[in-house]
């Protein structure tokens, strides 16, 4: 089978994590990249978005799947969140299968493989007292039972420098090496739905039951840098205070070897995620979590290529 290869250049091997940025990353469960974007791709990116939000769409998604963040001017000035940007408009795409990403993340996860398993396009508009733009504390895998993986991770990805004014992405320090404490099922939940004192609680009393301090670090992200956070690294994020809107991507990324699980939930019924109605089934009749239409690879290392 021959299969394209993604390549980097001299210039690029050279941006990726170091053998001690990865022992970082193990250890505190984030990683702040160097420059993997140019000015231009992150201006182009910019670009696609304000096209994005005039509706343009290279195709649309055949069905809405249940738990569909998607934004539209109806909604008004609060915090934006639209879902599977990369499959409804090529020129966004175009950016985020850049290989480039998917290498760093390979290095981070420590996998042979990276395939984007969900992108969501982010607008904080500039108003400082909105309360959509608080992003309480939760951790992805909340809303991934249904992935088998335990190293999926997520880069976010700011269309400009990003600071603490801005209300950046903020991680609580080596967070996803803690073992979880009263941990129900309603903690699968979307942040959107869920109340925010009480993601600051179990916060507190996963700290706690883990006898560790919590550290809470925000990204400061130059332009064309991102952070990378592990799928059980708790991250939230403040208002934007900056007079100028927080535009980003969050662009969620699956290790090869990720696939559709059975997650039985306390009432009987199976962790689902949006892809379960739209991407097609593996032989076994299960939701297939490598659907090139919906989850394409954009990074395999050459070992694995070749074999
Ligand atoms: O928008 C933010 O600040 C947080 C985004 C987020 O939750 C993520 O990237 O997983
Ligand atoms: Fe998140």
């Amino acid at each position: 089978m021959t299969t394209t290869h993604p390549t980097l250049t001299a210039e690029e091997e050279a941006l990726l994590p170091s053998d001690e940025d990865v022992r970082h990353y193990a250890e505190h469960g984030w990683y702040l990249s160097k420059k993997l974007l140019t000015d231009d791709e992150v201006d182009a990116l910019t670009a696609a978005t304000d096209r994005y939000y005039e509706g343009e769409r290279d195709r649309t998604l055949p069905v809405r799947p249940p738990k569909l963040a998607y934004w539209d001017p109806s909604k008004g000035p609060v915090q934006r969140h639209n879902d599977y940007v990369h499959v409804e408009h090529d020129g966004i795409a175009a950016i985020l299968r850049k290989p480039l990403i998917g290498a760093v993340a390979a290095r981070l996860a420590r996998a042979d493989e990276i395939r984007i398993f969900q992108s969501t396009l982010i607008y904080k508009p500039p108003i400082s007292g909105e309360p959509s733009n608080i992003v309480p504390w939760h951790f992805d895998k909340h809303y991934w039972s249904s992935s088998s993986s335990e190293r999926m991770l997520t880069a976010f990805i700011p269309f400009h420098d990003c600071g603490e004014e801005m209300g950046t992405i903020t991680m609580v320090d080596g967070s996803h090496r803690w073992s979880e404490t009263g941990a129900d099922d309603t903690v699968v939940r979307h942040f959107a739905e869920r109340d925010r004192d009480q993601l600051e609680e179990m916060l507190a009393e996963n700290a706690a039951h883990n006898g560790a301090q919590i550290r809470k670090i925000p990204m400061v992200i130059p332009k064309g840098h991102m952070s990378f956070h592990h799928c059980r690294t708790y991250h939230g994020s403040g208002a934007n205070v900056s007079g100028r809107p927080r535009r980003a991507i969050s662009l969620h990324l699956q290790d090869g070897d990720n696939a559709y699980r059975e997650f039985p939930l306390s009432d009987g019924s199976l962790a689902a995620y949006n892809h379960d109605v739209l991407v097609r089934r593996t032989p076994e009749g299960r939701p297939d979590y490598a659907d090139p239409d919906y989850c394409p690879v954009i990074w395999r290392d050459r070992a694995q290529q070749e074999g």
